[in-house]
């Protein structure tokens, strides 16, 4: 039978899909050590925060300093240098368009001191909280460390590149470049302007590209047999009267590989008074057990009266007669989470989250840690009542995960994919190191409940289903005890990744991407896609974005699309809907998008960035914010039966009888 010519080309249309099809799910290399760094006994730390030079290269020569050798001495021998502050984002430090939208490599350096003590019997290592995207750096001119990856830490030992009791000189290269292989991606052309051509970087994905030094640079010093890795794991009795915590601990140094089995670890639990609650003497493996009698478990903000309750395990390690080697002190939160194909429990009991999709933004700092509005933003979370967020679109600060575990505030951590298309073998690669790099990060936290593998990720595509299977797969082979979701776009019927993920999440702007300004488009639709998701793929189903761009002091009457009348009405409508959703027991949540307005790249849809925050960007509260944090504690009260504020309705009038609220009691 002869071929037609268009099942030819539907043949060599399938093999195309095919070939690309050929993605290999190889192994990667994964990371070492990164405990968050903390002094002890054993163990000193010290900051490199403060004032860097910096310059900018020529976007045309972007390795003309590694050609010129600007690391060999100081950066100002080399170029004029400009202040730079560690940690923050370059981009919006000066009034220059020119380094706000540089596209390719910054040269950091800074001098600093070490005191002759530390050159005796320790080692010391250098470590970054995290640089953005891609970092080279030098001490004294002589290589250290190399990482690519944005929001997440990296170190290197560099006993034998400092200076003792003398001035060290360090030297950071940094490229924001995004291609089509990097996490996230992006992409780099050459186009003609009025002086000739200039780069531009491209990229879909809608937060500003902020690059730079984001979070703190420590130096800091473990004994030569150290502890190096602290993995725990955490159960509950049934009905949660004892905790259990399991333990590895790995450890780095000549004594381990000299003599393994000389090597011990006691562990301690301290209560929050500072009393030992359990401890335990380990084998020579490290690995073992302990038991908390009438356990206080961790639980989330509002579904608990004692929220993010937090043990502190101390290790000290022993190498043959009782010679103590280091000591390292983890904060541990004792809980349990379980899922089935329609909910979600933490210590037994059913989750509903009421959440935000955030950012790490503000002005002028861009993604740089900025403890005071950290600070403020987890009393903002607490204020509106909110018990969880996604870390939108990539890992966020150490510090913050450990704000969350104090507060009881439950993370779904999210790696740095967002928008994934085009899926090849390298990005595989990178997309699978950069959640072992983030559970690897942030495996010990309480906090944590889910990882997000991707943020509408392009899963309509063929190959999606291979790819998308490989990064499940791979995200659970590291951590089982955590579900795996994904923030899915692409409508259920055309997706290809739900099977893979354990909790379905979707996002999605009715009234304000699809039929813009209709109010009334909005409960039905998200009612039945939620539906159509559980149907789909019988799993737990949650909403990871809704919301409305809203320009703070804009009112209009009747809501109109930008007003903060529209916003609050917005929220109002999907609310009816997961009122309706939530009677289905498999629908487990709501975020809003966004917590706070952010900058995005230039487009004539962003007035100054994206405008869909519940708070400004000085972080004070648009008018939804009232209603969302009426509704938060209103089920908080339904479903955790925590208490209100007493605040949380303003009096209006005395009219016992009628449906009027005037006060928290009326609940
Ligand atoms: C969603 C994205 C989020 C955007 C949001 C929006 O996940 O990053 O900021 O849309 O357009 O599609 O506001």
């Amino acid at each position: 039978m002869a071929f037609s010519l268009s099942s030819l080309f539907l043949v060599c249309y399938i093999l195309k899909f095919t070939l690309a099809l050929i993605i290999l799910n190889k192994e990667i290399e994964t990371s070492r050590g990164m405990l968050y760094p903390r002094e002890s006994e054993t163990r000193e730390v010290r900051t490199l925060d403060g004032i860097w030079n910096f310059v900018r290269s020529d976007e045309t020569n972007p390795t003309q300093g590694i050609r010129d050798g600007w690391f060999k001495d100081d950066l100002s021998k080399s170029m004029p240098t400009i202040p730079m502050p560690v940690p923050a984002s370059y981009n919006d430090i000066t009034t220059e368009q020119t380094l706000r939208d540089h596209v390719g490599t910054v040269w950091y350096d800074r001098k600093f001191f070490v005191p002759r003590s530390w050159g005796q019997d320790q080692r010391v290592w250098l470590r970054f909280g995290s640089v953005h995207y891609e970092a080279y750096v030098w001490i004294n001119g002589r290589s250290a460390v190399k990482h690519e990856m944005g929001h997440l830490p990296f170190e290197t030992e560099v006993t034998h590149l400092l200076k003792y009791g003398a001035e060290n000189r360090i030297t950071v290269m940094c490229d924001n470049a995004l291609i089509q292989t990097t996490v996230p991606q992006g992409k780099i052309s050459e186009v003609a302007n009025d002086e000739g051509v200039t780069i531009i970087q491209s990229y879909t994905f809608d937060f500003f590209n902020y690059a730079g030094i984001h979070r703190s640079v420590h130096l800091y010093t473990t004994p030569k047999t150290f502890i190096e890795e602290v993995e725990v794991k955490t159960n509950l009795s049934q009905n949660n009267s004892v905790g259990t915590v399991d333990y590895s601990i790995t450890v780095n140094g000549t004594a381990a590989n000299e003599a393994e089995n000389t090597l011990l670890a006691r562990l301690q639990i301290y209560n929050r008074e500072g009393v030992q609650v359990a401890n335990v003497t380990s084998d020579s493996k490290l690995v073992g057990s302990l038991q908390v009698d009438n356990v206080k478990p961790w639980w989330p903000y509002l579904m608990h009266s004692d929220p993010g309750y937090l043990y502190e395990l101390e290790i000290r390690l022993y190498a043959a007669k009782e010679q103590l080697l280091d000591v390292y002190r983890l904060k541990v939160g004792i809980r349990t989470l379980s899922w089935t194909n329609t909910t979600f429990l933490i210590n037994g009991k059913p989750i509903y989250f009421r959440g935000f999709g955030r950012h790490e933004d503000a002005d002028v700092r861009g993604r740089g840690l900025d403890n005071a509005l950290m600070a403020r933003d987890f009393n903002l979370l607490k204020w509106i009542g909110a018990n969880a967020y996604r870390t939108s679109h990539y890992p966020y600060s150490e510090e913050s995960m450990q704000f969350a575990d104090q507060h009881g505030i439950m993370i779904i951590d999210e790696c740095p994919s967002v928008d994934t298309e085009n899926f090849n073998q390298v990005l595989l690669d990178r997309h699978k190191s950069s959640l072992e790099q983030l559970v690897h990060r942030d495996r010990n936290h309480p906090s944590v409940v889910m990882w997000s593998i991707a943020n509408e990720p392009r899963t309509g595509q063929v190959n999606a289903d291979t790819y998308f299977q490989f990064v499940a797969n791979y995200t659970r082979s590291l951590d089982s005890t955590r579900p795996i979701t994904a923030a899915i776009a692409v409508p259920s019927n055309d997706d290809k990744a739900g099977r893979h993920l354990d909790i379905i999440s979707f996002n999605r702007y009715n009234a304000w991407y699809s039929n813009t300004g209709r109010l009334d488009m909005v409960t039905q639709r998200v009612i039945s896609e939620a539906t159509g998701w559980n149907k789909k793929y019988d799993k737990p189903v949650l909403m990871s974005e809704y919301g409305a761009d809203t320009l703070e002091g804009l009112h209009l009457q009747p809501a109109f699309v930008w007003s903060e009348e529209f916003q609050t009405e917005v929220f109002s409508r999907h609310f009816k809907a997961f009122d309706a959703l939530r009677r289905q027991k498999w629908f487990i949540g709501e975020f809003v998008w966004n917590f706070a307005d952010f900058k995005t790249a230039q487009t004539y849809t962003r007035v100054g960035g994206n405008k869909k925050g519940v708070f400004t960007r000085a972080r004070q509260p648009k008018a939804a914010a009232h209603l969302l944090r009426q509704r938060y504690f209103a089920l908080g009260r339904e479903v955790d039966q925590c208490n209100v504020p007493n605040d949380l309705f303003t009096y209006i009038a005395d009219v016992g009888g009628s449906n009027v609220k005037h006060d928290s009691a009326d609940l």
